[in-house]
């Protein structure tokens, strides 16, 4: 009776014994996976101090007892991000989840936040962009910043203006390129801001951007494909309605006979250069526009009623003119004589 007793015991103990171990061993697997997926979501902070069980523990790694944030972590589905979860305090330090892990510190631990009254400025140590260019992409070559507590966040622009730790742009990561929305000469300003908005002094880096002008090659079959560099370099875009004009002409006329062809060739042969040092020169441009204004009305009226008739009201109309001049030297002269 009193061995039978005695197994009953023991075989209440092994169970027990059993159920603990794979209980312990449940919950350290589920901390395991939260730990996976914290660091899934979070990978800068793989490696850090934060990256432990007492980001979602108090005290004992993989037990049960959650903090502030582990607790509310677990009520919010165990997703990191959804109902704005990143922009709570959920241990009511004045910091919110995010700005807590961007800066390495625990979101569930009152105690542990990044320092109030930080005032030291952030520094940007090094920033470089390519000399020169041929898109208006460039890559950012070198983009380095330290803090006394943590650089939190990054931004390249145009200005020379400090911008708020509130702008838009700012990035956690340095930007490795940028894109300008003009060519020409052009410098970037770095700057770098830490946790507690402090934005540092910019670091700037100039590059010369030099558009590659479009090179179709010119076939002679007059398929509309070919450009007309120098009217392209003046307007700025090979699509521009007044190129087109152009190339229509170019197209409907030229193309269509043995000297037009030759000409084309010709001015294939030596427009390119042209090209080249109208475009990059704001000045040359204006004055080519302007200059080729009557052309590509010639162009225009050529195309909507004819080659033949538009020479011939060119003619009339610089007859016109001589016929004036005639009349007014003699109308000029019998004032004299009067
Ligand atoms: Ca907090
Ligand atoms: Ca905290
Ligand atoms: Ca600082």
């Amino acid at each position: 009776m009193k061995r039978r007793k005695l197994g009953v015991i023991g075989f209440v103990a092994l169970l027990a014994g059993v159920t603990f171990v794979l209980g312990a061993f449940a919950l350290s697997n589920a901390s395991d996976t939260y730990l996976s997926d914290f660091e899934a979501q979070y990978p800068a902070a793989v490696g850090t101090r934060i990256d432990s069980c007492l980001m979602c523990h108090n005290v004992i790694p993989g037990s049960s007892a959650r903090n502030a944030y582990g607790a509310a972590w677990a009520s919010n589905g165990h997703n990191f991000t959804a109902n704005n979860f990143e922009q709570a305090d959920s241990d009511g330090d004045g910091f919110t989840n995010l700005a807590e892990i961007t800066a390495r510190f625990f979101p569930g631990n009152a105690a542990d936040h990044p320092a109030t009254g930080d005032t030291t400025l952030p520094t940007v140590t090094n920033f470089a962009i390519p000399a020169t260019a041929t898109s208006l992409t460039i890559s950012v070559t070198t983009f380095t910043a330290s803090d006394n507590v943590l650089v939190t966040g990054y931004l390249v622009n145009e200005s020379a203006t400090k911008p708020l730790a509130s702008a838009a742009g700012w990035s956690a990561t340095a930007p490795t390129s940028f894109t300008f929305s003009t060519a020409g000469s052009k410098t970037l300003f770095a700057w770098a801001k830490d946790a507690a908005g402090n934005v540092s002094a910019s670091v700037s880096d100039s590059t010369i951007i030099t558009l590659a002008t479009p090179v179709i090659p010119f076939d002679g079959s007059g398929d509309g494909g070919s450009g007309c560099f120098i009217a392209t370099a003046a307007f700025g875009s090979y699509v521009s309605p007044y190129v087109r004009v152009l190339r229509n002409f170019r197209d409907t006329f030229l193309m269509t006979s043995r000297v037009g062809r030759a000409f084309v060739t010709w001015y294939y042969r030596v427009s390119p250069p042209i090209a080249d040092t109208i475009a990059q020169r704001s000045v040359a441009r204006a004055v080519i526009r302007a200059g080729l204004l009557p052309l590509i009305g010639f162009s225009a009226i050529a195309l909507a009623i004819g080659l033949i008739p538009t020479l011939f009201m060119c003619l009339l109309f610089l007859a016109g003119i001589v016929i004036g001049a005639i009349k007014m030297q003699s109308l000029r002269r019998t004032l004299r004589v009067v």
